[in-house]
This record gives structure tokens, sequence and C-alpha cells, in this order.
């Protein structure tokens, strides 16, 4: 394999204060051009990046126990003629607008943020508290705010003000989960060949039951179907061909005594099972033909880059991390020791359609998170896959560059904004007309520790290792986000 990169391997890749102060609260809320560019805005650029992620690592000087169950903050950049106008606001969830009144957790997270006053204080307290701080798209007219296991809200795309909870039209009901990862199909055969939203939801117990939706490019349901397992499952992310949607239930269980008894998140209750398969449901998407169900080794998965269907089998690329990576009972997640946490590798799953026998690669060693590519390509044979990833090709540590892998030949560029820098999500956004699968531009959004404030880097995707041809410098950071999408004109 070939690397073409600009790092320095014998260098310091972070330091842990550097890193840490990533993630202090934003509790500001800001609207201004963006005048401090360095490089110019590419001109064809027109439309507007939104972002979701944790505002607010504490309430009211209570710290939340994990950046998971921080606050969604949402951000957007639009850009038009060369300009950009950068916008945030936070999600006013009922549990935001009551907990900022108080001053204190009024709910507790499902990451294991407690209510202050200990156990007592939150035993039998099973509530949710809906923190809208993992995406946000923008479909068939609406700006929803999505986290997994509740029900969107609704935004102003100009303003970003919260209009309140969404039912898409009835779909959902009070409490309804709705994930936090739908995909686009470019051509959607149960909306004419239009492009379609899909998404899922799960409602797990002893059975998880697994819920699929369709909806056209005016916000349309087109179809929906659903499919139960067996067994608990955490499901963050899902993939999907033309035929089919593809989950992958990891071997976790959950024991619900210690947050019954406020001892625990819920999420902190979720056990790994490393003598369990992995299993992988490719479920059709038109709700007729068989599941098809599949076994690998034991591992956990978050997110996927990409599913296709090629020569009898479907192969499937997702980061794999050799067991749940939960933090230890005492920890704090600031203080993590990197070392002791798995790191997340992409590894491509063949899984066989007539055998049912799965085989595996590993495409990406370097540890990353975070992986997007070119629109039209999703569901299909791809190329390139654009990835955050750490500054160094071993070992667990904070996302610091960008890597743009090709799959085709295997070689990979990287960027890397160490010993500074901290990366997150990019998102790839095709230049308007072109047809090269990386015709286009990366928008990444980076932490800058010296100036302790962010910046929005744009990357000519034919060749990211020059670095960013533009950097958009923020007035004030943004804490290390989740995901979002671009919307073009
Ligand atoms: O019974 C429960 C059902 C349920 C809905 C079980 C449960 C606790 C798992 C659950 C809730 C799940 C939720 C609310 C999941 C939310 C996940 C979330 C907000 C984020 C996940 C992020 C994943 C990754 C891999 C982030 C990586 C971050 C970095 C590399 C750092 O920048
Ligand atoms: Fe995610």
């Amino acid at each position: 394999m070939q690397t073409i990169n600009n790092t320095n391997p014998a260098a310091t890749a972070y330091a842990m204060d550097d890193w840490r102060s990533g993630y202090r609260s934003q509790p500001q809320e800001f609207a201004y051009w963006i005048d401090e560019v360095e490089g110019t805005i590419p001109p064809a650029l027109s439309g507007t990046i939104f972002r979701n992620g944790p505002g607010l690592l504490d309430i009211g000087g209570y710290p939340v126990r994990h950046p998971f169950d921080g606050d969604g903050l949402i951000s957007s950049i639009a850009f038009s003629q060369g300009r950009a106008f950068y916008r945030s606001r936070f999600v006013r969830t009922a549990g935001y607008v009551s907990e900022q009144a108080a001053g204190k957790p009024l709910y507790r997270g499902v990451f294991g943020t407690q209510k202050p006053g200990g156990p007592l204080a939150n035993a039998f307290d099973l509530r949710l508290k809906n923190i809208a701080n993992t995406n946000i798209i923008y479909w068939g007219g609406k700006l929803l705010a999505l986290w997994e296991a509740a029900e969107p809200h609704r935004l102003d795309p100009h303003t970003l003000e919260t209009l309140g909870l969404d039912y898409l039209d009835g779909l959902l009901q009070a409490g309804d989960p709705f994930a936090a990862h739908p995909k686009i199909d470019p051509s959607c055969d149960r909306a004419q060949g239009q492009p379609c939203l899909v998404n899922f939801a799960v409602k797990t117990g002893l059975s998880s039951k697994i819920i699929l939706y369709e909806f056209d490019p005016a916000g349309r349901l087109v179809h929906q179907c659903s499919h139960t397992i067996p067994g608990f499952a955490f499901m963050h992310d899902f993939a999907i061909t033309p035929d089919y949607a593809i989950f992958v239930q990891n071997p976790v269980s959950f024991n619900p005594l210690p947050f019954i008894l406020g001892l625990k998140g819920a999420g902190e209750c979720i056990g790994f099972n490393p003598k369990q398969p992995t299993q992988i449901f490719a479920i059709p998407r038109d709700g007729q033909s068989p599941v098809r169900r599949f076994e690998t080794d034991a591992s956990f998965v978050f997110h996927h880059a990409n599913a296709y269907e090629a020569d009898g089998e479907l192969v499937l690329d997702s980061i794999r991390y050799d067991r749940f990576p939960s933090l230890d009972d005492s920890a704090d997640y600031s203080e993590v020791d990197f070392d002791h946490v798995p790191a997340g590798q992409l590894w491509r799953f063949r899984a066989n359609l007539d055998n049912s026998q799965v085989s595996t690669e590993v495409l990406i060693e370097r540890c990353c998170e975070f992986p997007h590519i070119h629109p039209q390509r999703v569901g299909q044979p791809y190329r390139y896959l654009y990835i955050g990833a750490a500054h160094s090709a071993q070992g667990n540590a904070p996302l610091q560059a960008l890597l743009k892998q090709d799959l085709h030949t295997g070689q990979e560029q990287l960027w890397s904004a160490a010993p500074r820098g901290f990366s997150g999500e990019p998102l790839f956004v095709p230049r308007p007309g072109s047809s090269a699968e990386d015709d286009g531009w990366v928008l990444l959004m980076l932490y800058n520790a010296e100036r302790r404030c962010s910046d929005l880097a744009i990357f000519d995707a034919r060749d990211i290792t020059p670095g960013p041809v533009t950097r958009l410098l923020l007035k004030h950071h943004i804490p290390y986000g989740l995901h979002g999408s671009y919307t073009p004109d």
C-alpha cells in the first residue's frame, strides 16, 4: 500500500490539554458574516452545511458524564457568491429549556449523566431526555435535528429556531425512536427513480423490531416495512443497497438493573459478549423477499461507510472496534487513556449470498471514524472514501487528520492538522456539473487548539495533501461534533 502524506511521524501528535479544550461548553449562540478567510471561497460552492453535536458539556456547572449526553447545538454555514454566513442555535428541546431555567440537570442522560443527589435522586426515573444532538438533515422542505432514541425536532432552516417535535405527518407517536443516520438513495424504485430518504427506527427489548421508512423528495412516505430480530440490539447506523437495508447486530446485551436503581445510565448497562458472533441482517427494502442473516466474529460497529452488491456478494464497509468502546466505571471521559480504548478501523465485510459465509479484510488500519462518500455512490460500487483519522498510523488517538482512501488502488492521501488541530466528520460536496467521483470539495470542521476556536477547512477533493485551499476562521469554538449534511441551493 502506498501512502502520500505530509505528516512527520516523529512529531508528538497532540497535548492532552489541547484535545480536552475542544470539549468546553459553548453556551453562546452566534450569527455573523465570516470575515476572516484564508484563501478564497470557491464561487461555485453555493449551499449550506449544517452540523450537529453536543454544545454543552455541563448543565449549570454540573459536567455531563459523556459528550454523547450534551445538548444539541446546530451550526450552519451558508455559502453564496464567495461569502459565508455562520449561525448557531441550541435545539430548544424540552430538556434544554427546563434545565437552563433551573440551572441544573433535571433529567438523566443515556450515557450516565445523573441528576444531583446521588442514586436515590435518580432511581426509577426512566424518562429519556431527547437531546437532539446527533445529526441534522434537510429533506422534504424540513430541517430536522435527530437523536436516535426519540422523535426529530424541526428547525427553521434560515434562523435555526426550533419549531417543535416533528411526527413526520403522523407517522410517529410521542416518544417513538427515529434513527440519526438516514441515507439518501440516489435512485429509488419506490419513488420512480427519484432520490429517496431511507431511515429506520429500532424498538428494542428481548427482541428488536426494526422499522424501515422511505420518503420521496417531497417528504412523503412511499414505503414502510418492519422486521423483528431476536435479542437486544444497539444499532446506531445502517447501510443501503438498491435492494437491501443492512444492519449489524453487535454482540451486546443490556442489563437494566443499575439504570433502574439510579446507579448508571442506560448506555452504561450495555455489556459486550466477545464469545458471541456479530450478526449482519440484510432486510429487503421491498418488504417481500426473504431476510438474509450472516455471522462473523465478535466486534462492535457504530458507523458504516457504504454497501453494495457485486458478484453474488453483499459488500459492507464499516468502522469496526474490537469491542464495545465503553469507558470504565470510574473514568472521566476527559481523562481517557486512549491506549486502553479500542481504535476504530475501516473493515470490509463480504457476505456471500449463495453460501452465507462472511469474509473480512482491513481497508484502513489507522484509527479512523466518520466516513463519507460521494452522494451519488451511496449503495453502489465506489472508489473514494473520506474519513477523520488519527495523526499516527498506529494506536488509538484523537482524530487530527483527514484521510482520502482510493479503494481501487489502496492508495491513501493524508493531511494532518497535528499537533494543535483536531478533526471530525468530513463531508464531500460534488462540484456542480462534475462527473469524476472525486471532483468536488471536502468540508471539514477543525478545532484549532492554538486559537481555541474552530475553523471550517475546504479541501480540493482531488488532492487533499497540500491542505485546505480555504480556511474560514470562526470567532469562537464549537465543541467536537457528531454529524451533519450539506444542502445545495
Ligand atoms: O435500551 C436502550 C435503547 C436506546 C434507544 C439502549 C440504548 C441506551 C443504547 C439506547 C440509546 C442510544 C442512544 C441515545 C445513542 C446515541 C448515540 C450518540 C449520541 C452518538 C454516537 C456516536 C458514535 C461515535 C462512534 C462517535 C465517535 C466520536 C469520536 C471519534 C470523537 O470525536
Ligand atoms: Fe453516528
